[in-house]
């Protein structure tokens, strides 16, 4: 497969005015009738018209201006893309029919069948699979969808925009006729027809329209809607309180599928979600959960300005929408939560999840510069570190000018298809501000290394503060440039409080924080007016998304824990305290001196436990801070990753701790467990914190805690609750966890949903032997290989768990590839993901390592293989 370049961008030859798609959809075959209305876009004589399609359709069908058109004046290629030649001058109107089997299409892209109802996805390139088109977001036009199925079998036919007509038809067949009013890239095309329940609800928009909202979902599922719901007109009522941006049609539909490649699908007004992000009750569904549907529902939502009224001009500005939008769902989150707590969850997330893509052979800028598959670019950089990029415009100027920014946006590329160079332009021209060096976010790829020293100069009262910048190498970028960092920095004295924070050369004392604007490779900051020497809160709400070093002592770290004003940099003093103590305890493991824990360090975190009684603690924010950091922060670290001395080393650290402060732990998570479940804030942080306290004391592993872990599991009124308790017994070699698994299947053998995180926990236990156990239940009656999230529980957990994926015999890496090679026949976005588990093989020591290659290049060989697969596998071993 060729790659495809950014360089190479050409606006398309034709637009597309309009399309009328007609679906007739049945059991063997559903036809697709396209009608569209075709411009010109080309100066000269008519150029070949190249339509994007896909081998599993097949064309019935092609006439232009009414006329069928020969075999003569078109070349349809094996890779299944449509060339039309020689076409009138001027617009016409291109007809294509195709003949679909979504019954049988695994790869839920384009039109296919899930529990027996249709849906479609179709970004990225899912609509080339259902007709003929120029399948690229630039190509926008106006839709209509005519749906025609069986009336009993699918009495619920939906579509994008409002519904003009309905009716029935002979042979117990019925219709819907919809139009979308608004222009939409073909990628936003969404179609539903099933037999589904609803669940209705409306909201009054701030121009007084009432907007229908709708939910619907399998009929067994419908008493799981209600937290979407309530999530939807939160975000709803947030977009136009702090963006003034409000809803542009009268009807919003949300659709719950269970075999679902993505999260959700932002599809105009007919947003189709993996079930997983809707469906949740507190018996079913834990916190986390709950965080990530009203996460989610938001961010699909969102999407319906940034993303839809706004689109991306080509797949390589993908952050454009989607880096804005998950800042905007992590703002929303915020508000409606902590913002504290949820800064530190993202960052721990991009710590653990996005800094390893960025050191990796797959390491991309957020805005790539080329593709085999687009598919593989939906990635925790283009996602996360976008969103992290986004947020350093609003650190930079203000919230307002972010604000006048975004209005800018909107004023000017309303409707269009646009790049991430006219999102900055419109940030810097609303602030009439240079932002031309903030574009090597767009370009470099890997994490900036930011080292930071500083000097207090006690008779000239100024505190200096040195900084130094880098960025490393990656895959096919030797050399970087210095970067824009907003760098948000806080002065503490000794007695804990801010001090005024005001660089020489400021008008105006500064405020409590300032941010410095970095923009050499070396630069010096000099705050004056510094009465007493400050102990520098660097880097305060993670201001820019980079590996920190700074010369502050153990003594700053934990003081900064105990008394910085930013939750952010209170937390993270901690994490630096304990990522420094277990890379020395990584070192002394691999010296076979005895491991110590720092003495100074478990008082700092003793004071913390001790926080957990007072009146008004903070309990989620203590549940963060006792939440060690883990091996995918640890293996960042060093050179070389020996997978079991880090999970020996952070056994090691989570069992001192424990030890140390059992009575503590006991007593905390006594006095956290309420009589009644309860959906408030206080609530969660009081289960967040009681079960991490399980959690610790269950690395004790002691038959009482077994036990105690047990009765709640039984006990439990709730999901977050039970699933914690079973996680528990789960994490040590337990009789008991047996009957632990047993009796949670027993209960919840109906509900495929829990069954996944009974799956999930069962795929990552550390327990010898556990590979043949997963393997067994490859064969369970409820593992479905078609779905993707029963796929990603038991074979990605798997993955991602310790002693058994890395077993020093390679079997874990065996297992792995095999199940790759086995679902890339089935759903290649799938086994592309899993293989990404492989992608970091040069990282490990020399047995792993070749190990893990030597399964790469074992599943690069393979005939056949998917180009998702292919370029994954190909780019880890190049
Ligand atoms: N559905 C995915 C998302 O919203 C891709 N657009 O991020
Ligand atoms: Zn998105």
């Amino acid at each position: 497969p060729t790659p495809i370049y950014l360089k190479d961008y050409a606006a398309p030859s034709y637009l597309v005015e309009t399309l009328d798609l007609d679906f007739d959809l049945g059991e063997e075959t559903s036809k697709c009738r396209a009608v569209s209305k075709i411009v010109p876009n080309y100066e000269g004589s008519p150029p070949t018209l190249e339509l994007d399609g896909d081998a599993s359709m097949v064309l019935a069908g092609i006439s232009i201006d009414g006329k069928e058109i020969s075999a003569d004046k078109y070349e349809l290629k094996s890779s299944g893309e449509l060339r039309i030649l020689d076409l009138p001058a001027g617009s016409f109107t291109l007809e294509i029919v195709t003949d679909l089997e979504p019954q049988n299409n695994t790869a839920l892209e384009g039109l296919y069948k899930s529990s027996g109802n249709f849906c479609t996805q179709c970004e990225a390139n899912g609509f080339r699979r259902i007709t003929f088109f120029q399948d690229r977001p630039d190509v926008m036009a106006k839709y209509t969808t005519r749906i025609t199925a069986d009336k009993a079998k699918y009495p619920v036919l939906l579509s994008n925009g409002n519904l003009m007509d309905s009716g029935d038809l002979s042979d117990g067949k019925h219709f819907a006729l919809w139009e979308d009013p608004w222009v939409k890239p073909c990628y936003l095309f969404a179609l539903v027809a099933g037999d589904l329940a609803l669940i209705e609800d409306s909201f009054t928009a701030a121009d007084g329209r009432d907007i229908a909202l709708k939910i619907w979902v399998e009929e067994h599922n419908a008493h799981k809607a209600d937290f979407a719901m309530e999530s939807l007109k939160a975000s709803m009522k947030w977009d136009e309180d702090v963006y003034g941006l409000v809803y542009d049609l009268d009807l919003f539909n949300i659709v719950a599928v269970d075999d679902f490649n993505m999260g959700a699908m932002e599809n105009k007004s007919l947003n189709v979600f993996n079930s997983r992000a809707v469906l949740a009750s507190p018996d079913t569904a834990t916190d986390a959960e709950y965080n990530f549907i009203e996460r989610v529902v938001a961010h699909e939502y969102f999407h319906n300005y940034t993303g839809n009224r706004v689109t991306c001009r080509d797949w390589f500005q993908l952050s454009l929408k989607e880096g804005l939008t998950v800042f905007r769902d992590q703002q929303f989150s915020a508000d409606m939560n902590s913002e504290g707590v949820k800064r530190i969850a993202d960052v721990a997330g991009l710590r653990a999840g996005q800094f390893p893509q960025d050191s990796g052979p797959m390491a991309h800028p957020i805005r790539p510069d080329s593709y085999i598959k687009m598919d593989n670019f939906y990635t925790v950089t283009v996602y996360s570190k976008g969103a992290e990029v986004v947020r350093m415009y609003q650190t930079l100027l203000g919230k307002e000018g972010f604000r006048k920014g975004m209005d800018l946006y909107f004023e000017r590329h309303d409707g269009q298809a646009v790049t991430c160079d006219d999102f900055l332009n419109a940030m810097a021209d609303a602030n009439d501000t240079d932002l031309e060096q903030f574009k090597l976010w767009y370009s470099q790829a890997g994490t900036p290394e930011l080292t930071v020293a500083t000097e207090y100069n006690a008779e000239a009262h100024t505190f200096t503060i040195k900084c130094k910048q880098s960025v490393p190498p990656t895959p096919g970028q030797p050399d970087k440039l210095p970067m824009l960092l907003p760098i948000t920095v806080g002065l503490l004295g000794a007695d804990g409080a801010d001090m005024p924070a005001t660089l020489k050369g400021m008008e105006q004392p500064g405020g409590t924080s300032t941010v410095l604007r970095m923009t050499e490779a070396e630069q010096e900051f000099v705050f004056v007016d510094v009465p007493e020497r400050p102990v520098a809160s660097l880097l305060r709400g993670f201001s820019a998304p980079v590996k920190l070093a700074t010369d502050l002592s153990q003594e700053d770290l934990i003081f900064l824990l105990a008394n910085d004003s930013d939750d952010f940099n209170r937390w993270d003093a901690a994490q630096t305290l304990l990522r420094d103590m277990q890379l020395r305890l990584l070192a002394a493991r691999q010296a076979e001196e005895e491991l110590v824990f720092d003495s100074n360090i478990l008082e700092a975190l003793g004071n913390v436990v001790a926080d957990a009684s007072k009146e008004d603690a903070d309990l989620a924010f203590i549940a963060c801070v006792l939440t060690f950091p883990g091996s995918a922060v640890l293996s960042e670290l060093v050179p070389e990753v020996d997978p079991m001395a880090i999970y020996d080393v952070c056994k090691f650290v989570q069992t001192h701790f424990a030890a140390s402060f059992k009575d503590e732990l006991t007593a905390i998570m006594h006095a956290n467990t309420e009589a009644e479940y309860g959906t408030e804030k206080a609530s969660r942080a009081k289960r967040s914190l009681k079960n991490l306290c399980l959690s610790y004391l269950s690395s004790l592993e002691e038959p009482a805690t077994a036990e105690e872990a047990l009765a709640r599991c039984q006990a439990a009124d709730n999901m977050t609750d039970q699933v914690a308790a079973l996680s528990a017994l789960c994490s040590w070699d337990t009789p008991l966890a047996e009957v632990g698994l047993n009796e949670f299947y027993e209960q919840w053998s109906k509900d495929s949903l829990v069954l996944i995180k009974w799956f999930s926990l069962q795929a990552g236990r550390p327990t010898p032997g556990n590979l043949e156990k997963v393997k067994a239940l490859l064969d369970h009656p409820d593992f479905k290989i078609t779905n993707p999230n029963t796929c990603s529980a038991l074979i990605g957990g798997f993955a991602s768990s310790t002693p058994n994926f890395h077993a020093a015999d390679g079997s874990g890496y065996d297992f792995l590839a095999e199940m790759v090679l086995k679902l890339d026949a089935i759903n290649p976005q799938v086994a592309a993901r899993l293989v990404s588990g492989l992608s970091r093989w040069r990282k490990y020591e020399p047995v792993r390592r070749e190990l893990m290659k030597a399964q790469l290049e074992r599943v690069a060989a393979s005939e056949g293989l998917s180009p998702n697969v292919l370029e994954i596998a190909s780019k880890s071993l190049a």
